[in-house]
Order: structure tokens, then sequence, then C-alpha cells
């Protein structure tokens, strides 16, 4: 196969063309901005990828196509790695000089990186590419598509999944299919499949009943959802709203991000009796909530510090009961709730770790663990088993059911990344086994009030972090002034960050109650406008709100 660079600029002038002069960041999970800014981005994602699946030796690389739980007019793009992971980071860098090289230095650029990765540019390569269902996204993912085409690389389209799809379709793919098939059926199979295995016919038990309303965010989970119901034999009784289908925008007043943020329900509820349990899933269906409202009206939440809870209970208890040594670990991030890190630590005696906001943070130190169970507070997470726990507990599962189970739950989760519906699946098998409505689920512990806000300010990296976030060094003073702010406030937190996927620095704050949360947010959030240039209107005082 004989390849002309040349190619690569062709295409990127005529049909590519790179429209903003501005530096593109590589954000928290890949490039993110308004959708009519990312052509060239995606088409050199393309090259990219192909790169990538050649420096990996023909191994299979994903792309999708997403902004995620970001409002209608954002795209972006996400990029997998051969085991599922995101983009080691050495290559985020190399994306990030990739997208930002002029059209004319271009075909130069990416001969550098054959040069520096030592690529063999005549091996094979094989890209998987998949969309959300924003409009903007097919027009995307023929840009993806002609990057891999200007390599001569080979591309195989997907059409609109879910990203856990996506990385799903990769592992299985690289893995020669001991993971599954690599195809939307082999999806449902493998998840129905142990679902329905683990429901054992047993629909409702004690306080748990088989009713459950999903709120798809307008977007690719609602469409996929739909699908599971169709091959679900009702084995989960599910009411799917915001499907996408009328004139409700993706992740407009609903959505995962919605609910967690705004503490309400999405719109298009139907009116439902209390405790019934509601799920939430964010644009590409990697983050999922759960929620519901109590006889007063009151809404309340169930995120994913409360899902990492549960599940580390649950598997806590199986792991006892089958006498296997392994070593459970959870992995959390400064947004989890105090009250649940205080639970793990003291009720279910599990170690604890605090890293940087971001998946590709958590998975990774979920990986020390035998089992490692990541959850980001937003409903983001998965659980990771290492190879010799799986061979520990198929050894077991000879002579023992609740191996068994155990394994079943293996098939169970997305191994691979946070999947909203796989996460769902597990979550309603685990209060279906322990006979559990949300009352018995929300009563473990009580959630300290929290709070977030976003700051505009002239530019967010001004701020610098440490500590997995919760120490802010830059700019100076800014953490000494938070500190005394803090003291004032009983069980006070706050930690502020530069946001990875706005043009935003985001406060976070926690106290024992609702009213102090608001000022401590407030006060925090003015430090910040203060201290780190902030710029559009002041924050308003919650407590002069409250006299007026
Ligand atoms: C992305 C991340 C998510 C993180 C969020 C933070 C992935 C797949 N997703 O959605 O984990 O919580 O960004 O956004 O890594 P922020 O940096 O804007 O606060
Ligand atoms: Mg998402």
């Amino acid at each position: 196969m004989s390849i002309n660079l040349r190619t690569v600029y062709a295409f990127a002038r005529e049909m590519y063309p790179k429209v903003s002069k501005e530096t593109i960041q590589y954000g928290t999970a890949g490039f993110r901005g308004k959708a009519e800014l990312l052509d060239s981005v995606m088409f050199r994602m393309g090259v990219l990828a192909t790169l990538r699946s050649r420096f990996r030796e023909g191994s299979v690389i994903g792309v999708m196509i997403t902004a995620s739980h970001n409002p209608e007019p954002d795209n972006g793009v996400k990029l997998i790695d051969p085991k599922g992971e995101m983009l080691e980071p050495s290559w985020e860098k190399i994306a990030t000089d990739l997208v930002n090289v002029s059209d004319q230095d271009l075909e130069q650029h990416v001969a550098k990186i054959i040069k520096d990765n030592e690529i063999d540019i005549t091996s094979s390569s094989y890209v998987y590419v998949g969309m959300d269902n924003r409009y903007h996204s097919p027009r995307l993912l023929k840009a993806v598509a002609d990057g891999v085409i200007a390599l001569k690389g080979n591309v195989r389209e997907f059409g609109i999944v879910t990203t856990p799809m996506m990385h799903f379709f990769v592992v299985a793919a690289n893995t020669k299919e001991a993971y599954g098939k690599p195809t939307e059926e082999g999806y449902y199979d493998k998840l129905i499949s142990a679902f329905e295995k683990l429901r054992n016919g047993q629909l409702e038990n004690g306080n748990y009943r088989n009713r459950l309303i999903f709120d798809g965010a307008n977007g690719v989970g609602a469409r996929k959802m739909l699908q599971f119901n169709k091959r679900m034999n009702k084995s989960l009784n599910v009411t799917v709203i915001n499907q996408g289908v009328g004139p409700g925008k993706i992740n407009e007043e609903c959505g995962a991000d919605h609910v967690k943020v705004q503490q309400r329900p999405p719109v298009g509820m139907p009116i439902v009796e209390p405790y019934t349990r509601c799920v939430s899933v964010d644009g590409d269906a990697d983050r999922v909530v759960y929620f519901f409202t109590d006889e007063t009206g009151q809404f309340r939440l169930l995120d994913g510090d409360r899902i990492a809870t549960l599940v580390a209970g649950y598997l806590m208890d199986l792991i006892q009961s089958c006498q296997l040594d392994l070593r459970l670990g959870l992995v959390q991030t400064a947004y989890a709730n105090g009250a649940s890190t205080d639970y793990i630590v003291n009720e279910l005696k599990v170690p604890v770790s605090c890293v940087p906001t971001g998946v590709k943070h958590l998975h990774h130190k979920a990986l020390e663990y035998d089992i490692g169970i990541y959850f980001e507070a937003n409903g983001h997470g998965t659980i990771v088993f290492s190879d010799s726990s799986k061979a520990a507990i198929s050894e077991a599962a000879k002579t023992n059911p609740k191996a068994q189970t155990l394994l079943l739950v293996i098939d169970l989760i997305n191994e691979t990344v946070g999947d909203a519906i796989s996460d769902m699946l597990l979550v309603e098998t685990i209060l279906n086994q322990k006979g559990w409505d949300v009352k018995d689920w929300i009563s473990s512990y009580d959630d300290l009030p929290n709070q977030q806000l976003k700051i505009q300010v002239k530019d967010r990296n001004v701020i610098q972090t440490t500590d997995a976030e919760r120490v802010c060094v830059k700019p100076e003073g800014l953490q000494d002034e938070i500190n005394q702010v803090v003291a004032n406030y009983k069980r006070g937190r706050a930690f502020v960050r530069p946001s990875g996927t706005e043009d935003v620095v985001r406060v976070y704050a926690e106290a024992s109650t609702r009213e102090d949360v608001l000022q401590l947010a407030y006060e925090v959030g003015r430090l910040v406008q203060k201290l780190a240039g902030g710029v559009g209107p002041e924050l308003v005082n919650p407590s002069n709100n409250a006299h007026l």
C-alpha cells in the first residue's frame, strides 16, 4: 500500500479547512465545542485514530462523536483506545498539536508524528466510528471517516449508538469476541442475558416493585432503552420519557446532568406515585442517576455516590460469602458527598481513594484493586475486575452459587467504561435481590446539602489545583481565603477547579444545612470572581435575597 500524505492536505484544504484561529484544548474527555467549529477537528481525529491503530499494530481504535451532556449546539469527540480506555495521555498531546496546526503545515506535521512514533504507515488499521443523535453528528462522522480514508485505513460506521456501546464494540473486536460480539445485537444479548439470569423470574421481591421511569435526555440512551424494552420480555418494566422524538432538545431541562445539578426532576415527568423509582441518563448514556419524590412532594436524588455505595456493599457481601480473598476498593472524586465517604470508610469498611475529575483518572486508579469500583457523583462509573479476580471467581463458581451470581454480575457490567443502562440494570438487580425500594436505599446515610456554581472568568486556566483538585494553588491566596470562609460553616467543604469541558470555573460546596450551603457556595464564588478575573454579573447574595 502506498500512501501519499498530500491527500491529507488536499482533503483538509478542499473539504475540512481549519476555520478557528483560537487554540483548541483537549478537555476532560476529548475535544468539545460549537459544532460548526469542529469539522476540521473531526477530520484530523480520523487521521489520528488511523495513526494510533497502526501504532498499536492494527488494533481497533474507537471514535465517538458526541458532546455528552452539553447543550444541543455543541458537539465533540471521544477517542477510545484498544482496551476500551480513553486515549492514552501522551497521545492527548499529539492530538492537541494535530488539531491546532495550520492546513499548510498539516502534511509535514503528520509526517513528523509518523516518524517520531516509528509508525509503519503501510500496515493495516481499523477505526470504529459512532455518533449521538445531534443533527450535526452525521456531518461530523463523515469528516472522521474521510480522515481515515485519507490514510487508506479501514473504517466501520456504527451509526447512532451510545458512548459505552462504542467502548464495548472496540473491546469485543480487540479481544476476538471473547468479550462479546462487536455488534449492536451482541451488546444487547450480553447484557440482557446476564440480567435475566440474575433476575431468575423474580420480578418483585419485598419492597421492590418492577416499575421504572427512564428519562432518556432526548438522547441516544432513550433510543437504546426502547430497544432493550423490545428485547427484554418485561423482565424490567420501563417507561421511557424524553425520547427525543418531539420538540424537546437533547439534555434540555432533562437528563442526568440537569437532574443532578439542578436537583429537580426532568420535564415530561408523568404523574407517578410517591417513591416511584426514576432514572435519568445523559445525552450519550454514560451517566446515570436515580431520583424520586416522597409523600410530601420533595425531590430526592440518588446519585453516583449512592450507586457506588450500593454496589460496594453488595459485592462485599458476595465476596465474603464466597470466602474469596479479593481486595475491593472504591474510587471517588472531590465531588463525592462527604457523607458517602464517611459511610464507605466507617460502615462498609472499604478503602477509598480520591482522584481528579474525569473517567480516565478514576478508571486508572480502580485497576489497582482486584475489584475496583469507581463512580463520579454525577453518575459516571463502573466496576473493573482484575484477571486474577475473574479467575478466582470462575474457580469458586464451580461449586458455589454465590460465585456464579458474581460471574453473571461481571457479564452485566460494561467494564470498559461507565454505561448508564448497564449500571441501571445492576442497580435494579441489587435492589430486587435485597427486596429494597428507594426508601430503603436512601436511608443508608443522609447526604450533606451541596451546591455547584459556574463562574465565568477571563481565563479559566488561571486556576490551578493539586491534591485531586481539592486544593487550589493558583491564583495565590485564593485557597487561604476559601479556607477562612469554609471554617465558618459546620461540616463545610468547598473547592474550585477549571472545567475541562466548558469555558468556566466550577465551585462545589457542601455544609450541614441548605441555607448554609447556598451561602458558602456564594461566598466561594465571589472569591473566584474577585481573585480569578471574573467576568459577567456579580453573584447574588442568597441571604440578601432572602430579605427581599
Ligand atoms: C466529562 C467526563 C466526566 C467528568 C466531566 C467533568 C469522561 C468520559 N467524562 O464529561 O467524567 O465528570 O467531564 O466536566 O471522562 P467538567 O470538567 O466540565 O467539570
Ligand atoms: Mg456523557
